[in-house]
Formats: C-alpha cells, structure tokens, sequence
C-alpha cells in the first residue's frame, strides 16, 4: 500500500477482520490479520461466491462507488484549473500509454502521482516499494522489457534515472524500449514532504537540486532524445513517442521545480 493516509486511516479505525489473499508473505498491515489464503485472488473468489450463491442487499458498493465518481471530477475539474506541472505531465503522459504495455515506475513521486490516476487494466505495473530504493528502477525495467512481450515504458524521476544511468550501457536495450524522464530538478518527494523547504541546506542535503539533464547520455548510449519544457510540447511529443523507430526513446520532460509541490498538496485541499 503506497499511500500513508490509507494506511493511516485503517489503523485508526480497525477493521473487523483483514484476510490476506495470495501466496507471497501476509504482512500485519493494519495490526488485525485474521487468515491468510494462500491462493491466487481468482481462486480465492471463486470458491468464496460458488457455495454461497445468493448476494446480499446492501447500500456498501452504491456508496464507496458514489465518492469515487465525485472523487474523480473534482480532479478532473482541479486539472483544468492548474498550470503546467507535474501533476499536469502525469495525467497527459498516462492517458498517452498504448494498451497492455509494460509499465515500469520509479520511486518516488513517480509511483505517488500514478496511484492518483486511473490506468487501463490492460497495462502491467510494476513498482518497488518497501525500501522504495531510487537505485535500479532503469535497470530493472531494462531487464524486464527483454523478456516482455510487450513494450516496455519507464517512468522515472531525475534522480533515480541519473543514479542508475550505467543501466543503459547494455546490449540488449529493445528499440520499443520507451523512457519518459520527469526533470524536476531534483528529489521532488522532499518538496512535498514536511520541512523547511527555502533554505539551502535543504535544497542541497535533502532535495538534491542540480542543473542535469540526459541529452549527452542518449547520444553516448543511442537513444533517441527530446525534451520539452511545456504543455504544448509535451503533448505533440506524445503523438509519435511509443511508434516505430530504430532506436529506443526518451522523452525529457521538464517541470517547474519550485511549483510542483504546491500543486499536489492544494490537489489534497481540493477533493476533500
Ligand atoms: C538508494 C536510495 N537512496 C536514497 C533514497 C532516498 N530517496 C527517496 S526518493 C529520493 C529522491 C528521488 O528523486 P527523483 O528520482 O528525482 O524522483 P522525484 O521524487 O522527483 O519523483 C531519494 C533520494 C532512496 N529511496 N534510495
């Protein structure tokens, strides 16, 4: 579970019973795990509605689903009403993603920001979190697009990308191998986190602020290279980003540091 107010929420309000579904390690989570099925969630649901064949009546879906509809045109309305920015860059560059892609995210706004947004059920998303290390997001994607059958995109941060850069000295990168860097100039996630933000030490131990950008990489690694600095750019580089090509891509794209992180946490005050 990424979201730490989700987490947060079903401590506080203990639910009556936490069933863990599927083979791997069943964590604690919410300090009431009752059973653990080890199975996979299509068997699982499967024995658990043939036996008892009728439904019950009653108002839980109606209003969970309710509150996700409302939920999802305040952000549709919140979107319509910001500037350029990450928030922006995340909701144009998921709608861009071609169906039953593989999607690799990096950590850590990267994985944040997605969870906000509705994705096609046909993509493949894989994510690391835990240690939520920034080190190994390319690599892992490079490695797990040899063996996909579909394309593989990768969405990283700038941090994250720079730290794991030696991953693209390989060769065995695909040409449909697709990386969509998002250049905030710096660890964002420090931005949105609490803190004293405007002081140089934070900018410089904690945020890691910097001026790089992955131009010489590409050239030095055969990648096909463009960034954009903008809402216009940014959707027309999207048009031809996933076609084909002889070369694998990755598209820059740079946001406005110092905004960023105003605009997810107004987003907070907005919806609720
Ligand atoms: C190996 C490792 N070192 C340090 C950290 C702490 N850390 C978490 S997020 C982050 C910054 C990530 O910045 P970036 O990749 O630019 O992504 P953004 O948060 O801006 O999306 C850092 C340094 C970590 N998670 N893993």
């Amino acid at each position: 579970m990424v979201s730490k107010k989700i987490k947060a929420f079903l401590r506080e309000f203990t639910p009556k019973h936490h069933w863990h579904v599927g083979t791997s390690r069943a964590n604690d989570t919410f300090f009431c795990l009752k059973w653990h099925y080890k199975e996979s969630p299509n068997q699982f649901f499967k024995k658990m509605y043939t036996p008892l064949g009728n439904s019950t009546t009653s108002s839980y879906f109606e209003r969970w689903n309710k509150i996700r509809h409302n939920y999802r045109d305040r952000r549709a309305t919140y979107i319509e009403q910001i500037p350029y920015s990450d928030f922006i860059v995340f909701d144009k560059v998921l709608k861009s993603i071609p169906n039953n892609y593989q999607l690799h995210l990096a950590n850590s706004s990267t994985i944040r920001y997605t969870q906000l947004f509705q994705l096609d059920p046909s993509l493949k998303v894989f994510c690391n979190r835990g240690t939520s290390g920034i080190d190994g997001s390319t690599s892992t994607a490079l490695g797990a697009s040899v063996y996909g059958k579909s394309p593989t995109l990768l969405i990283t941060g700038d941090l994250s990308f720079f730290y794991d850069s030696n991953a693209l000295w390989n060769d065995h990168i695909r040409k449909d191998f697709r990386i969509v860097l998002i250049n905030n100039a710096g660890g964002g996630i420090f931005r949105i986190l609490p803190g004293r933000k405007d002081t140089e030490t934070y900018e410089r131990f904690f945020e890691t602020k910097h001026e790089l950008n992955a131009s010489k990489l590409c050239e030095m690694f055969k990648i096909e290279y463009s960034a954009v600095f903008n809402e216009d750019e940014l959707q027309r580089e999207l048009i031809n980003f996933y076609g084909q090509s002889d070369f694998p891509r990755l598209l820059e794209i740079h946001t406005p540091r110092q905004l960023n992180n105003k605009i997810l946490t107004d987003y907070f005050h907005f919806i609720s």
